[in-house]
């Protein structure tokens, strides 16, 4: 089949992909498109999180018998292994498909193999193709399988002076209502959000992702608070609009690795000071979007507590910088 149709199938099965909501939960955003001999569309598939079809299996339940030698065109290599539905690499054997173009290799190693699987079937197969752009729909999950760990995205909402309080405590609303409203995306994007018992006993936050009106959004990220301090039953963090996890420890590490355990892919961390500088000192913080307000105070909490740093080329420089307005306030962003 002709390179450009297979070309435009995986331009359309990456649209597809994006176009699901944020799936809930563990698993990456995939789409698939069946195109047969004469370059005809007969099946459109996508991912909608985790317990449901796979894109492939999607696809196929679309084309039923028009998947007989046709080509499938999908955003991730087909699965090999019986997860919480079956491999994709058998499904697409069984229906007759004559050959498989995939673009990101699975790089979760309980799934992958799926492509060796197809082969030895005697299904033509081809990995690579617009790869880079397949991959870039499931960066934090890309990460989190890769490595073992949640990729953590660090959000901070200071002052000009780099304060997130002022001396009495009081630290709301330091940015600006575009900026907070960014934030509940962020939140909804991720499958986790921690503090410190510091934040969650001095600012009693909800940690909810919530729309313009206030309600909760579909989705709810886990909640988590990190330390040793106890917390009361009536903090808001604890009340019924989400599920929260309190892990009394400092260590950074052990946190990423109890949020590994539960599948968590992407946590965001929301503060305070202390937690930040922790994960930052543990190496432990891949992504920083921090939120300027045009505001000064000269007194109060610094956005980061001490980490150890005596010399600026001991400092730690972004990279990818991006400057962006919202509303009044400036967001800057970067890589680790
Ligand atoms: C998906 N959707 O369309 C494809 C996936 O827990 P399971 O059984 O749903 O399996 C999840 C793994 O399957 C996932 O981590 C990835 O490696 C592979 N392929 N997953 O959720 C899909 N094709
Ligand atoms: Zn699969």
């Amino acid at each position: 089949m002709a390179e450009a149709v297979e070309r435009e199938a995986m331009l359309r099965a990456i649209a597809l992909a994006q176009s699901a909501d944020i799936p809930d939960g563990p698993n990456p955003r995939v789409g698939c498109v069946l195109v047969d001999a004469e370059g005809r569309i007969v099946g459109e598939g996508v991912h909608r999180g985790a317990g449901t079809a796979h894109a492939e299996a999607d696809a196929l339940a679309q084309a039923g018998p028009a998947a007989q030698g046709a080509t499938a065109v999908v955003t991730l290599e087909p699965c090999n292994h019986t997860g919480r539905t079956g491999p994709c690499s058998e499904a697409l054997t069984a229906a007759g498909v004559a050959r498989v173009v995939y673009a990101q290799a699975d790089p979760h190693a309980v799934a992958a193999g799926g492509a060796e699987r197809l082969r030895s079937a005697g299904i033509d197969v081809e990995g690579g193709l617009l790869a880079q752009e397949s991959a870039a729909l499931n960066e934090a999950w890309t990460h989190a399988v890769t490595t073992g760990r949640p990729f953590v995205t660090w959000k901070v909402a200071a002052t000009l002076d780099g304060r997130v309080a002022a001396s009495d405590g009081s630290s709301r609303w330091i940015t600006g209502e575009a900026a907070r409203a960014e934030v509940h995306l962020w939140r909804r994007r991720c499958d986790a959000i921690a503090v410190g018992t510091g934040t969650a006993l001095a600012d009693d936050p909800e940690l909810t992702a919530r729309d313009a009106q206030g309600a909760l959004v579909g989705h709810q990220p886990l909640r988590v608070v990190v330390g040793l301090s106890d917390i009361p039953a009536s903090a808001r963090v604890l009340d019924a609009s989400a599920p929260t996890l309190h892990l009394r420890t400092h260590d950074p590490a052990e946190v990423l690795a109890t949020l590994a355990q539960r599948e968590v892919r992407h946590l965001l961390l929301e503060g305070g000071p202390r937690l930040g500088s922790a994960f930052l000192a543990a190496g432990l913080v891949d992504e920083v979007v921090w939120y300027v307000a045009p505001m000064l105070l000269g007194a109060g909490s610094p956005a980061v507590a001490d980490w150890g740093i005596t010399t600026l080329s001991d400092g730690v420089r972004l990279r990818d910088v991006r400057v962006d307005q919202v509303g009044e306030d400036a967001r800057i962003s970067g890589r680790i």
